[in-house]
């Protein structure tokens, strides 16, 4: 037992990032029944879908689980309402500043962990009341901040009281144990899941992501200030080349929209937008989420093993 298995009553202190299109109540299910906490993302969904994922996840596990909030979602009062009515278990939230939700979100029962990419907003967030945070570095997938994870998690955990999770760039036994030497209670795994078995996610973006290596990824949109991690692909060399060009943000992002659907549902390897962390390239295969669950535990507690002697 560490802080993140007890406050959020999971047996393995491993949380499945909340991945638009990808994370839906199939995926978040296995996870839970895994010993993970598994999370249904909202994403740009309404809260009619979303309500109608949290019951059919509860259909399939009574053990904890708990939905994303992407902060840009211009539906995001209502999700947060529905969060409440639902009284949903946990919610992770990214994209933006939780702040003004956390307290009456906590008032309902509803733990609060927001993801950051800084300390400065890790500390705000503990303020305002969250339980824990997931301190995310920019080797992760989809959009990402400026510092990398291994800087990162121990800034924010020298920042805050509350338990940090790390997420970016992990995906196996020895990246959780990295992590936990940071100082983390706990990390967040995106890409590795997006590649499990139950996913809904189209078989050539799976197959995208077990192919990749290390510097198949790259970060589009930072001259925006948006920046996206995802693997190279024509469309992210259109993109780099529009950004150099000077591209106005506007039309920049009228790019993107749907480009992640176009992946994740229509499997367009070529112009969708293949959200993927720097961990891609430590993707060998696809697996039922319990087994990758149990693969990274084992792996975490062997390298502590193989280390004891060594830091003796
Ligand atoms: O949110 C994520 N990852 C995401 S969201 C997403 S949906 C999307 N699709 C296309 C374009 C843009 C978004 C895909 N992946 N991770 C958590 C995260 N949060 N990473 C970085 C941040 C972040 C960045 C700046 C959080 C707060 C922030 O500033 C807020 C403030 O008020 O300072």
């Amino acid at each position: 037992m560490n802080d993140i298995t007890e406050l959020l009553g999971i047996k393995y202190p491993i949380l499945q990032g909340g991945m638009a299109w990808v994370a839906e109540h199939t995926l978040a299910a296995a996870v839970s029944s895994g010993g993970g906490l598994g999370i249904i993302a909202a994403g740009g969904a309404d809260p009619d879908f979303v309500m109608g994922e949290i019951r059919k996840l509860r259909e399939k596990t009574d053990k904890p689980f708990g939905v994303n909030i992407m902060l840009m979602n211009p539906l995001v009062d209502d999700l947060m309402q529905l969060m409440i009515d639902e009284k949903v278990p946990v919610i992770t939230t990214g994209a933006g500043n939780t702040g003004k939700y956390i307290e009456s979100l906590t008032a309902a029962g509803v733990k609060v962990i927001p993801v950051v990419a800084s300390a400065a907003l890790a500390k705000r967030n503990e303020r305002y009341g969250a339980v824990a945070v997931i301190a995310e570095g920019s080797e992760a997938g989809g959009h990402i901040g400026e510092a990398n994870t291994m800087p990162l998690v121990p800034q924010v955990v020298d920042a805050v009281s509350i338990p940090v999770i790390a997420a970016g760039g992990i995906a196996d036994g020895r990246g959780a144990a990295a992590a936990f030497m940071l100082g983390a209670k706990g990390v967040q795994i995106g890409t590795r899941f997006v590649a499990a078995t139950e996913t809904v996610v189209a078989q050539s973006y799976k197959d995208k992501i077990i192919g990749a290596s290390d510097n198949d990824t790259v970060a589009t949109g930072r001259s925006t200030g948006h920046p996206v991690r995802v693997i190279k692909n024509k469309l992210t060399r259109e993109i780099l080349s529009r950004e150099k060009e000077g591209v106005d943000p506007e039309e920049f992002e009228e790019m993107l929209i749907g480009t992640l659907r176009k992946a994740v549902v229509d499997g367009d390897v070529d112009y969708g937008s293949l959200m993927a962390g720097q961990s891609a390239g430590l993707v060998k295969r696809m697996q039922p989420a319990a087994e990758i669950i149990q693969e990274i535990v084992t792996g975490m507690r062997e390298t502590y093993q193989s280390y004891a002697d060594y830091f003796k």
